[in-house]
């Protein structure tokens, strides 16, 4: 086995560890319940800047209006050698109304998405396969502060819940 497939195992088994708790914010709960059909996979590297830190992942799917986007997929690790990763298999379905992601770094430690944070949002008109999202370096995030979704929501109003 080479230690990329090592590496993935190990992952998924942390995944499929449903019971095992996550870091999430206060008013977020985790959420991966594997009841749909793609996958979704968000890692990044090249964030040593923020090691140690809680990463926050939470992708949303609108019903009919993108204002209304319940939380389908709600993830967290830590940034470790400046990578982290999150995976849940089967846990979103096909989607035209703006189903959207964030990635969210939990910057100043306090637990809470809060203005001191960095993110960065993927919105799609929509979504047939598998999600793959790549965050390379610190200069793809932004601070919360300047991110805002649908009506003018901010950011971690729309998707920390
Ligand atoms: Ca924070």
């Amino acid at each position: 086995m080479t230690k990329m497939a090592l590496l993935m195992s190990v992952f998924l088994v942390a995944c499929d560890e449903a019971s095992e708790p996550l870091a999430t914010p206060d008013g977020a709960t985790a959420r991966c319940d594997q009841d749909g059909s793609l996958d979704i996979t968000v890692s990044g590297e090249v964030l040593e800047q923020h090691e140690g830190a809680t990463v926050w992942v939470s992708a949303v799917e609108p019903l009919t209006d993108p204002r209304d986007a319940p939380v389908r997929v709600f993830l967290s690790d830590t940034v470790q050698n400046g990578t982290f990763y999150t995976h849940c298999g089967q846990s979103l379905d096909e989607n035209y109304v703006y189903p959207s992601l964030a990635v969210i770094v939990d910057v100043d430690g306090d637990g809470v998405c809060s203005d001191a944070d960095v993110a960065v949002i993927h919105q799609r008109y929509g979504w047939d396969r598998d999600v793959e999202i790549f965050v390379e370096g610190d200069d793809t995030l932004r601070p919360v502060t300047e991110l805002r979704t649908w009506d003018e929501r901010s950011l971690c109003d729309y998707y920390v819940r």
